[in-house]
């Protein structure tokens, strides 16, 4: 009789014991992996496909798709086509307590309207439009009543979703956005990003929504998710990963303590991921992008992540190493103050410090609100020698 009731739980265990065993395996990483240049340090997010180095600002659109390609090509997989959003209203009822009107939205989204994605927006009382969060946590649990009070009280729009309506959290393919694009190269992280896209197209088309106010936020996995949503659409003003950790904001290549690592997430969780990703277990100087291309994806677009100062398993110092490379990219383009991170005591959690940090400083970038809290304050030591040796062109 198996110790395990839950047979992925035995999956998990077996994959993290194989992902250990590995080096001790030594096994190779495959010939094309080996053929891509061997980066130790950072990747320089300015230098071209031609091989030169971006000169101007103005060239920054074409170097955003090129790193967007590495993004999805070595990573993530590609987004499937947006395709088009039918809302459908299911309920709208006023919360006199809140101060908010509640309302139910069911998009038919994919080919032919066959993903449905669920939203649940709260919209606040008064003269709107609102800028809107969107959050695609449901299947961990609504957003806590205050925290959303929080959301509403600073006039806010808080849409809310549930990412496993787009596709599981699990290697089951053959389902949700999969089964709609059967030859799509992404794994979970790829299709929840291409969800939060959906979600911001029906945001863009409410009445009760600031269109050019639009952020995103979601927790650990999800925080990837959210990640890699805002560093390939334009049209999200405010990108807000919360404990994101490894494929998200932290560095892959610096990892500091007891943290996560490329060998060990694309071994555990390789369907979140393309299959190429794996390629790069052992060799992770090949991949030619890290966590601050991604952060420089979304320049000059705001960017926020916030983090646990112990929550070390999501590599929070990793974090500030890829903030501070990423930076030198809004530097560049005029908007340093954009890229913005903030700390809180405590581990890995999406709670209401880190609610508060996001609407602070969403007030300051959509509503020029000043507020007492800074967002470049570094709780780390900076990792000497400094891991990238490229600056702004
Ligand atoms: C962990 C995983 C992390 C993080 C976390 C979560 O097991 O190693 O990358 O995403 O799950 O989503 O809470």
């Amino acid at each position: 009789m198996s110790c395990f009731h839950d047979p992925s739980q035995a999956l998990a265990v077996l994959l993290t014991l194989l992902a250990l065993a590995r080096p001790l395996l030594a096994v190779e990483p495959p010939a094309w992996v080996q053929q891509l240049p061997a980066i130790p340090g950072l990747p320089d997010p300015f230098l071209q496909v031609d091989g030169t180095r971006v000169a101007t600002p103005a060239a920054w659109p074409a170097q955003r798709k090129h790193l967007a390609e590495l993004a999805q090509q070595y990573m993530y997989g590609h987004l499937p086509p947006a395709g088009t959003v039918t809302t459908t209203t299911v309920s709208t009822s006023h919360d006199e307590t809140l101060g908010a009107t509640r309302q139910e939205l069911l998009l038919a989204t994919g080919p032919d309207g066959r993903v449905p994605i669920h939203v649940h927006l709260t919209i606040p009382d008064g003269a709107g439009p609102f800028p809107a969060i969107a959050v695609g946590d449901v299947c961990w649990g609504r957003v806590a009543p205050e925290i959303v009070a929080a959301v509403v009280a600073r006039r806010y729009v808080l849409a809310e979703f549930d990412r496993t309506e787009i596709c599981p959290d699990s290697a089951e393919r053959g389902v949700g956005l999969y089964a709609a694009y059967p030859d799509s190269d992404g794994g979970c992280i790829a299709a929840w990003a291409w969800g939060y896209q959906r979600v911001i197209d029906a945001l863009q088309a409410h009445p009760a929504v600031e269109r050019a106010h639009l952020a995103i936020t979601g927790h650990s996995r999800c925080g990837k998710a959210v990640l890699l949503a805002g560093a390939l659409d334009e049209r999200i003003a405010l990108v807000a990963p919360n404990g994101s950790g490894c494929g998200g904001g932290g560095c892959l290549r610096v990892l500091i303590g007891q943290c996560e690592g490329l060998d060990r997430i694309a071994t555990v969780f390789p369907f979140w991921f393309s299959k190429r990703f794996a390629g790069f277990v052992g060799a992770v100087e090949h991949l030619p992008l890290d966590a601050h291309t991604l952060k420089a994806l979304v320049a000059p677009r705001a960017l926020l992540t916030t983090d646990g100062l112990g929550d070390d398993w999501a590599n929070p110092a990793g974090v500030q190493v890829s903030w501070a490379a990423a930076r030198v990219v809004y530097g560049w383009l005029g908007v340093e103050a954009r890229c913005g991170l903030a700390y809180r005591a405590g581990g890995h959690a999406h709670g209401p410090e880190d609610w508060q940090e996001l609407l602070d400083f969403a007030d300051l970038q959509f509503r020029a609100k000043p507020c007492a809290r800074r967002f470049d304050q570094l709780p780390f030591p900076v990792v000497t020698p400094s891991p990238y040796a490229w600056a702004a062109p």
